[in-house]
């Protein structure tokens, strides 16, 4: 029985698989032939997923199955909502993704074909993305006759800068894999097919750190980036001495001293 089965029976939907490789947890899109697009359960299920987190995984792969991470909000599913049920909508969207950003381990995303509208608002919700040369990113809200609800707004302009992403919804602009990684959308670009491989090879360095340095990257990293400098620099010391206290850190640091772990050059 796969750990997805196992913990997550009732609470992931036919259009999500999750596994447990060691200590790596492995979530997929399982519906290629929508373009992994994403309806209300899928995105209940990822907000599910991210929730019942077991102890034993220390990082995530989110991945999609087929030629395509996602074509993003399923389109079919757009009725004719109030616009209280509209606010309502995206605000689940948040709520799942902030699960992504904001858990308690990191996510890496594989990211191959279209990524796409609330696509790349769910690969932008992760810590790293790895993308194969498929990959394009677009957001096609502004030709759709909508606007972006998954947190594209907060979220992709740290990673392009908000002229950028306005000349995507504009436009209706494409960016291949290789723009996509000149831009910042992707950290790692690698060969078609290549892309899980890396990410679980990334996801296995990651889940090898000291817990509470992974804790301090993905939850105090990004607030402090964005706080005013002054209680940024007091939250960095702050962050600093608790990880440094921490018993994992002495051994690390003792390692090194007594020559048992590897130089920079060695990982
Ligand atoms: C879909 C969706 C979808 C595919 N919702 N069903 N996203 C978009 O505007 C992107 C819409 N999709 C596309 O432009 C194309 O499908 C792709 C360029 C991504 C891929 O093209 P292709 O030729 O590989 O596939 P296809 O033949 O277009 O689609 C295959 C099937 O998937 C087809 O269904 P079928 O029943 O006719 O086989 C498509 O209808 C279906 N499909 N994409 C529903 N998105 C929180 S707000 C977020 C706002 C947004 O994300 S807006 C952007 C939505």
């Amino acid at each position: 029985m796969r750990w997805g089965e196992r913990i997550l029976e009732s609470a992931l939907p036919s259009s999500l698989r999750a596994e447990l490789r060691g200590d790596v947890a492995l979530l997929t899109l399982v519906r290629p032939e929508k373009r992994n697009a994403l309806n209300d359960d899928t995105i209940l299920g990822i907000e599910a997923f991210f929730q019942a987190l077991p102890v034993e995984a220390r990082a995530v792969v989110l991945a999609g199955e087929g030629e395509n991470f996602s074509a993003g909000l399923d389109l079919s599913e757009i009725t004719e909502r109030s616009t209280v049920e509209g606010v309502s909508h995206s605000m689940m969207w948040h709520r799942a993704f902030e699960r992504i950003e904001f858990g308690r381990v990191p996510v890496v995303a594989v990211l191959k074909g279209a990524v796409v509208g609330g696509g790349l608002e769910l690969a932008c919700a992760a810590h790293i993305r790895v993308a194969e040369r498929s990959a394009y990113y677009a957001l096609p809200e502004g030709q759709r006759g909508i606007f972006v609800g998954g947190g594209a707004s907060v979220r992709v302009p740290r990673l392009i800068g908000v002229a950028r992403m306005a000349d995507m919804m504009l436009t209706g602009r494409v960016h291949d894999a290789e723009s996509g990684y000149a831009l910042g959308l992707s950290q790692y670009l690698v060969e078609p097919g290549a892309g899980l491989d890396k990410a679980l090879d990334l996801a296995g360095r990651i889940a090898a750190n000291a817990p509470l340095t992974n804790f301090a990257v993905i939850q105090a990293l990004p607030r402090i980036a964005e706080a005013d400098p002054r209680q940024g620099f007091m939250m960095e010391a702050l962050m600093a001495a608790v990880a440094q206290g921490s018993d994992d850190a002495k051994e690390r640091l003792r390692a090194f001293l007594e020559k048992r772990a590897k130089k920079v050059t060695e990982f």
